[in-house]
């Protein structure tokens, strides 16, 4: 097996791919929901743009001022309120990453257009809990980083998004979900918080993601979950990870999707998963 703590984020695609031909499927590893539509990531510019806006707060844990972006959909006003999807990046990101790689306003605009999803903010944080948390270097060496991030996300990302912005601010209205380092961040910190997170989502779920013993101790504390996203592309070296847990979580009668992708672990993946995940939450 390769050691991926050797790995430059460059080889990071390459090794998704290369171990393609060793990735044994199972039955189960099949797609919940057919793919989006050919142009749901392509701009229209005859229809109206949610705004992407970076703030700065201050956080607690880290100890320094820290960046994330804040979409407002269109039609946007302070005298509504609004749910809050919270949506975590990879090994490789930033606070930029689901905007200059995934174009996540574009998917969500173009759902918008076509009704297909509830008016949401969504804020991109830097799931790297450090005081350096831009990607340079060896970005495995900061993965330690990520597994801190709880702290700022409960202690000081949320609560400056609900003091800022005219939020529904419980559980009910509050999803949490992200690719690959921030999948595993996902499902950790989601499923360890059930009164914070109702909607969860874990993309592609990076080795970062706790064993499923230590991930759902007791599975009668998530009967409160409204839903339960654990996906992964089916050329993904990654797949395992997200398998087990599925399969650990259907053994516990935890109700959740299970979606297999076609694809690496790369970005047509995670936009796939984006278009299909906020389709399903805040819903009812
Ligand atoms: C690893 C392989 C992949 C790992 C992290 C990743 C911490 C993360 C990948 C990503 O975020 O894209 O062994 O260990």
């Amino acid at each position: 097996m390769l050691k991926p703590l050797l790995l430059s984020v460059a080889a990071l695609a390459a090794l998704a791919t290369a171990s393609a031909q060793r990735i044994n499927l199972e039955p189960e590893d099949k797609a919940a929901f057919p793919p989006a539509p050919a142009g749901f990531d392509k701009p229209q510019d005859d229809k109206p743009k949610g705004k992407v806006e970076t703030v700065e707060y201050d956080s607690k844990s880290v100890g320094v001022k820290r960046k994330m972006l804040v979409y407002t959909p269109p039609g946007f006003s302070k005298d509504k309120k609004y749910p809050v999807l919270y949506l975590l990046h990879g090994i490789g990101g930033t606070e930029r990453e689901w905007l200059d790689s995934g174009q996540f306003n574009v998917v969500l605009d173009n759902l918008y257009a076509e009704g297909k999803i509830k008016p949401m903010i969504v804020v991109t944080p830097n799931g790297r809990a450090q005081a350096d948390d831009r990607a340079q270097g060896d970005v495995f060496k900061t993965a330690p980083a990520f597994g801190e991030f709880d702290k700022d996300l409960l202690g000081s990302v949320i609560p400056y998004i609900d003091s800022h912005y005219p939020t529904l601010a419980d559980a009910d209205h509050r999803a949490l979900a992200g690719l690959s380092m921030g999948g595993g961040q996902s499902l950790n910190f989601g499923l360890g918080n059930p009164d914070t997170f109702h909607w969860i989502g874990g993309f592609s779920s990076a080795p970062n993601t706790f064993s499923p013993v230590k991930l759902v101790p007791d599975a009668e504390k998530l009967k409160v979950l409204r839903f339960l996203w654990v996906s992964c592309g089916d050329q993904d070296g990654l797949i395992t990870i997200s398998r087990n847990v599925h399969k650990f979580l259907a053994e516990k009668k935890v109700p959740h999707v299970y979606h297999v992708d076609s694809g690496a672990h790369t970005w047509p993946v995670w936009k796939n998963d984006l278009y299909l995940f906020t389709q399903r939450i805040f819903t009812k």
